[in-house]
């Protein structure tokens, strides 16, 4: 069943209010209980269009648990303990003095997309004008150190001795848990004794070819032990943490982040300095995506610090230039051709996260072939950015197409749009509305 613009748009407000805890929004009702890091920025986009004041409580309260080092946790803790691994886990305020004592978090972060919702809910707070207004430029005045400081801490703890790309230190900061993007350095980690674990995730979910593997949980599991044994200090994870891998697709997230935020320094008084850092930032960032090009076919590309390589897959994450700033006519026929958005048989003309047929490739697992809209969306914000106002109407129409069903699943079987993982997805729904704005 397809639902109409009026309908859908209903149905997106109730999963986002259904999911609502207050405060905070569950990435998903079951699934995932707790406030995930760049969810919350999705869903404050989507959370915009129904109420500007409740999409800044919902980063007001993720900024709440920043770490002093300036690093934005992955995962804010709610009350439930229906997740795994969960806070005894992750032990992160016991063994961390940057940690917040409360609310307590997970020691990793995700990509940088705040600044990229902060702006979006101020455009718009000021298309309605009056309070919204006035409540989203407060906003943004209040908020902008903290996303400062978030940013140079990715520059300064992550951007070492990976070609200038953002290094990440498990999977699970990319957000594409268990793309093939991860498989060579994920094969370079050794996995030693592990208590035995139940995992939440097979349960809620029922089919577990929708998720990772047992052999690859048992690598993210351990990394955070090892995470955990190195108190999660930054320059000991730098020199002695089994995985990290410049991440080209967070990079160029923080690369269109940077001029985002630097954009709204004249909002947040006394940050010129600053805004000239972030744009200087960002232009280092873009040239290290820039020199990260496979040669043979303009991809971008990872970098595995540890196995000194890199890493050529065949995911979305190739097209990491087009998100901040690149109008690389090649690089955006390839995004349209025959390989990827119009791939024969593809229920929409979005990305797949992983390409259909390369290695890695399973149309129902998770990060390694299903469609994902907020990866369309992302694609969509920055070609309307970049003045690609076709491709950005394209995008977005094959966006609202993906989801017309209603189920907002949390990705989607490429070839038969049948809704995978969760359901009432907060993300998803949020991206619809904003689609639908
Ligand atoms: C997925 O990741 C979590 C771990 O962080 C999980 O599988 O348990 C990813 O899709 C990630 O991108 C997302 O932020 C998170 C919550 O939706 O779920």
């Amino acid at each position: 069943m397809r639902l109409d613009g009026g309908e859908l748009a209903a149905a997106a407000a109730r999963v986002l209010r259904t999911n609502d805890r207050g405060t905070m929004t569950v990435a998903a009702p079951r699934l995932y209980p707790h406030q995930w890091s760049w969810d919350a920025a999705f869903v404050a986009i989507g959370q915009a269009h129904l109420s500007v004041p409740r999409a800044c409580v919902e980063l007001d309260s993720l900024l709440a648990a920043q770490w002093r080092t300036g690093m934005i946790p992955h995962i804010v803790f709610s009350q439930s303990d229906e997740y795994f691994p969960g806070t005894s886990w992750w032990r992160c305020a016991e063994l961390n003095p940057a940690a917040p004592r409360r609310p307590p978090t997970s020691g990793i972060c995700q990509p940088p997309l705040h600044a990229i919702a902060v702006a979006r809910i101020l455009e718009v707070a000021r298309r309605r004008g009056g309070a919204d207004r006035e409540v989203a430029e407060a906003f943004v005045r209040r908020t902008w150190p903290a996303l400062y400081a978030w940013h140079r801490w990715l520059v300064s703890a992550r951007a070492q001795a990976s070609h200038g790309l953002v290094a990440i230190v498990h999977g699970w900061e990319s957000g594409m848990d268990n793309s093939p993007r991860w498989d060579e350095p994920y094969a370079g980690v050794t996995v030693g004794h592990l208590p035995a674990y139940r995992r939440t995730d097979v349960a809620v979910v029922g089919d577990a070819t929708q998720r990772p593997e047992r052999a690859e949980y048992d690598r993210y599991i351990w990394l955070i032990d090892e995470l955990r044994r190195l108190r999660y200090d930054d320059a000991a994870i730098a020199g002695q943490g089994s995985f990290r891998v410049g991440d080209v697709f967070s990079t160029a997230i923080l690369a269109a982040a940077c001029e985002v935020l630097a954009d709204l320094a004249p909002l947040a008084e006394g940050a010129d300095d600053q805004a000239s850092d972030l744009y200087g930032w960002a232009e280092c960032l873009r040239g290290a995506i820039a020199a990260s090009a496979d040669p043979a076919t303009g991809m971008a590309r990872d970098y595995d610090v540890r196995g000194g390589r890199w890493l050529g897959t065949n995911t979305v994450a190739g097209f990491a230039p087009l998100l901040c700033g690149s109008l690389d006519q090649d690089l955006l026929a390839e995004f349209n051709g025959p390989r990827w958005c119009g791939a024969p048989g593809l229920v929409a003309a979005v990305p797949q996260s992983t390409r259909c047929g390369t290695a890695g490739y399973d149309p129902r697992r998770y990060w390694r072939g299903p469609l994902w809209p907020i990866i369309a969306w992302l694609f969509g914000w920055a070609f309307e950015r970049g003045g690609l106002a076709e491709q950005a109407a394209q995008t977005r129409r094959e966006g609202l197409r993906l989801v017309a069903d209603g189920s907002f699943g949390e990705y989607y079987e490429p070839h038969t749009g049948e809704p995978l993982g969760s359901q009432d997805q907060s993300f998803t729904a949020a991206v619809t509305l904003d689609w639908l704005a």
